[in-house]
Parts: C-alpha cells; sequence; structure tokens
C-alpha cells in the first residue's frame, strides 16, 4: 500500500532528524579570530560566564563572536565590555549558513530568542550555538527539539503541531490523508500516558527508543 510505505518513510525522516540535530565542534571561521589586534572585546569575566553558560572554549566564544558580528559590522560594535544592547534581525540569522536550508530555522531563531520572535542578542547567539553543538548532551537537544516543535508554546505536542512538523521536513509533499496518519502513528507509539499529545517525556522517551525505530524500519524502506 503505497500511502502506508510513505507515510512509514516520512515518520523515519522525521526521527532521523531528530537525531541529526546538530553542527560540528568547529563552526566555519572567517578569519577575524586570528587578527592579532589588542582590541578588547570582553572582560576576562565575560568570557569566563559565556564559558560557563556554553559548551565553548574562550577561542571558539570569540569565533563566534566574530561570525555575529560579520551579519552586521555596522550594528555590532568591537567592544562587548559595557555589554551594548543589540540584536540581529532574524533575516540575517537565518541566512547563515547552519540554518539557511533548515526548513525550522526561524522556529529554532524563536525559541533561542529572548524577544520570542528570532531576533538575536549576542547571548541568544551563543545558547543557540551551544545546544547545536555536538558537544551539548542529548538530553538538551531534545528539550530544545521538543520547544522547536511546539508551535504554540503550550508544553505540549499535539496533533497540530506535529502536522506542521511534517509539512516543514516533507515540505509538504504528503497528502493531507498520509500526513494525518503519520501523525496519529507517531502520538500512538509515543503517548505514554494517553491524552493524545506528547509531553517532554513522552518526546524524551520517543527519542531514546528512535535507533531501534530506526534500524527495525529501513528493513521495510531501504532506500531512506
Ligand atoms: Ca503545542
Ligand atoms: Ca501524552
Amino acid at each position: 500500500m503505497p500511502c502506508l510505505t510513505a507515510a512509514f518513510c516520512a515518520s523515519i525522516s522525521y526521527l532521523k532528524y531528530l537525531l541529526a540535530f546538530g553542527c560540528s565542534r568547529e563552526p566555519v571561521c572567517h578569519g577575524a579570530a586570528g587578527m592579532g589586534n589588542k582590541q578588547t572585546i570582553f572582560t576576562s569575566q565575560q568570557l569566563d560566564a559565556y564559558q560557563d553558560c556554553t559548551y565553548f572554549t574562550r577561542k571558539e566564544i570569540l569565533r563566534l563572536f566574530h561570525r555575529y558580528r560579520d551579519l552586521a559590522p555596522q550594528l555590532v560594535p568591537l567592544d562587548y565590555t559595557n555589554q551594548p544592547d543589540v540584536r540581529l534581525p532574524y533575516e540575517l540569522i537565518g541566512s547563515m549558513p547552519e540554518l539557511k536550508d533548515n526548513p525550522f530555522r526561524q522556529r529554532i531563531a524563536e525559541v533561542f530568542s529572548e524577544d520570542g520572535e528570532g531576533n538575536m542578542t549576542l547571548d541568544d547567539f551563543l545558547d543557540m550555538f551551544s545546544v547545536l553543538s555536538e558537544m551539548a548532551p542529548r538530553d538538551l537537544k531534545a528539550y530544545y527539539a521538543f520547544k522547536i516543535y511546539d508551535f504554540n508554546n503550550d508544553d505540549f505536542i499535539c496533533k497540530s503541531d506535529l502536522e506542521k512538523t511534517l509539512n516543514k521536513l516533507t515540505r509538504n509533499e504528503l497528502t493531507e490523508d498520509e500526513v494525518r496518519m503519520v501523525c496519529e502513528k507517531v502520538i500512538d507509539e509515543a503517548d505514554l500516558d494517553n491524552d493524545g499529545r506528547l509531553s517532554l517525556e513522552d518526546f524524551q522517551h520517543m527519542i531514546v527508543r528512535a535507533p531501534d525505530f530506526l534500524r527495525l524500519h529501513n528493513t521495510y524502506c531501504p532506500d531512506m
């Protein structure tokens, strides 16, 4: 039954996506880190605080600062010691190589931005890259993946959140019926307390089981 196969494959790519939620340890550097000048960007205390709040080294924090600044040099000062009130618009953040092809780029930016609209301070930006980095633990990634898929921010992934997620993942290639079927299947498998929606706990449990689920279903969808 081709319809069902498509539905299964869609649920597999859904789970694959969850597992692939990350980016490499070394962010692409645009050459600013080795500039060799003595400009003080952060105080030592600021760098310590950033190190404590992220999974990055001082060097990586500085690299990411320069990537942030490269997005809009006219807006971002080179001196952050007095914590300037700067926010880069979502359009610039969403155009970065790590995000531009991600169907969830806008949701990711919204979830990590203090204003909830995807406009990012440097702190938001560092938080986002820290969680996306491969050093971030799986539980933390799962927590943020949950927030990203919870489109209406009510702390549950319900059917309509799942439908939006699937439509984004499959770039609207599934029919309404297929989407509905996959959503029902995902909820049916993951909804531990049978309230018809996924809590964070349901969701984390689903992710823990995902590798076996993938192996099992890959047998039926060798082309995935
Ligand atoms: Ca929701
Ligand atoms: Ca539930």
